[in-house]
């Protein structure tokens, strides 16, 4: 039997998919045998409401008047050095290149100066917009791929990712950019049909889960919800918050959907709500895979979508949900209407969009992936 392995993991802790990938990575990981300690500078959310066996480490920097802001990364460098000195890490997870892979980068530099011990190798997963927006940004770009480039394994959740990290930092060759692709994943016990009841006598309901961050075009959803409904009863719940909450509640104002339209803010207890919904509406610019898209669809709810970056990997149009180009708002009305008034399909493709779910990404198949990495990984380390 292989010997279980000793893990660092480094995520945001916000609300947001790159955290929740990590936690429950770590969760799987430590439930497996393997030894965790997540690294953050905050508890995320997931980890939160978990009892299971991960070493929870929130590093925090010291605030200082000289520092423009608290260096929390450079806390949780040293934290992960710290950590490495006294139980020795095979691997340093970090998920998010920025500011996570250089943390990582900065604990494996210092533990190899160490010759007691060997130090840590570094993987590193793209989650999206650590390459679209910011990292690509010319203020990043030379040291998000050196980091790509300098890993010991550089991870992208799709397809699509993947592809726009060749094409920003590799674009002749592809050399440097070597990324391998292992999706993100959903606990289908968790995010389960039965968690929520749909009532064919309710309004028929939409719902949609967010950051409400500029790249999500909750607006736009707002008005294409209002397009769609086309003087039919429909309602639509919009669950999170953000920046653009605000500019959301002016157009339910302005678009006299008070009735229609309700904010719920952050909540936790997402499969009920989900699983209780008609559909699932994700109205992104861009969108690296949209795991809330594939914890709707494990919870039977079909999605309406923009086909954007790799939402076409996890969502079949015509199958498990409804694609609509992202500058098409008129044609994504369309389809939300479509779907929505539609109850046998909504049946029919809730169906499907469950079981594609379990088949192509439940969680302990997309993990026992990331194990195979880490100990490849492992193996090929120059002794
Ligand atoms: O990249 C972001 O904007 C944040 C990140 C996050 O932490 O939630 O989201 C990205 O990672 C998720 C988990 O892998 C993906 O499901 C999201 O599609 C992706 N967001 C974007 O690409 C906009």
């Amino acid at each position: 039997m292989d010997r279980p392995l000793r893990i660092g993991m480094l995520c945001h802790p916000t609300y947001g998919g790159s955290g929740v990938i990590a936690s429950e990575l770590a969760l799987s990981l430590a439930r497996r045998g393997n030894v965790v300690h997540l690294f953050s500078h905050a508890v995320p959310p997931r980890l939160a409401r978990s009892s299971g066996p991960v070493q929870m480490h929130v590093s925090q920097g010291l605030p200082y008047p000289l520092f423009a802001s608290t260096p929390h990364d450079l806390a949780i460098a040293s934290k992960v050095l710290t950590v490495h000195r006294s139980e020795g890490l095979d691997i340093l997870h970090a998920h998010y290149a920025l500011p996570h892979a250089v943390s990582a980068f900065l604990a494996r530099s210092a533990a190899q100066t160490d010759t007691t011990r060997p130090a840590p190798l570094l993987v590193t997963t793209l989650h999206g917009t650590d390459i679209t927006i910011v990292g690509s940004d010319p203020a990043y770009a030379p040291l998000t791929q050196f980091l790509i480039a300098t890993s010991d394994s550089a991870t992208a959740v799709s397809e699509s990712l993947a592809e726009d990290t060749r094409r920003h930092f590799c674009p002749e060759t592809g050399s440097g950019c070597e990324i391998e692709v292992l999706p993100n994943f959903v606990d289908t016990d968790f995010f389960h049909p039965s968690a929520g009841q749909k009532d064919d006598s309710d309004l028929p309901h939409v719902v949609h889960v967010s950051n409400f961050r500029p790249v999500k075009r909750v607006p736009w959803l707002v008005r294409a919800f209002h397009q769609a409904l086309r003087g039919r009863p429909a309602r639509l719940t919009l669950i999170g918050d953000g920046p653009d909450e605000a500019e959301c509640r002016r157009q339910v104002a302005e678009l006299h959907l008070e009735e229609q339209v309700h904010f719920l803010g952050m909540r936790d207890v997402l499969p009920q709500l989900i699983a209780s919904a008609d559909v699932f509406a994700l109205t992104s610019s861009e969108e690296s895979f949209g795991l809330s898209a594939l914890e709707a669809m494990a919870c039977g709810t079909p999605v309406v979508a923009t086909r954007v970056g790799g939402i076409p990997e996890v969502i079949t149009h015509g199958e498990t949900g409804l694609l609509a180009e992202a500058d098409d708002l008129p044609g994504y009305a369309e389809r939300l209407a479509e779907l929505l008034f539609d109850p046998a399909a909504i049946r029919r493709f809730g169906q499907a969009a469950r079981k594609h779910a379990v088949e192509r990404f439940a969680r302990e198949q997309v993990v026992s992936q990331y194990e195979d990495l880490y100990r490849s990984v492992l193996a090929s380390r120059p002794s």
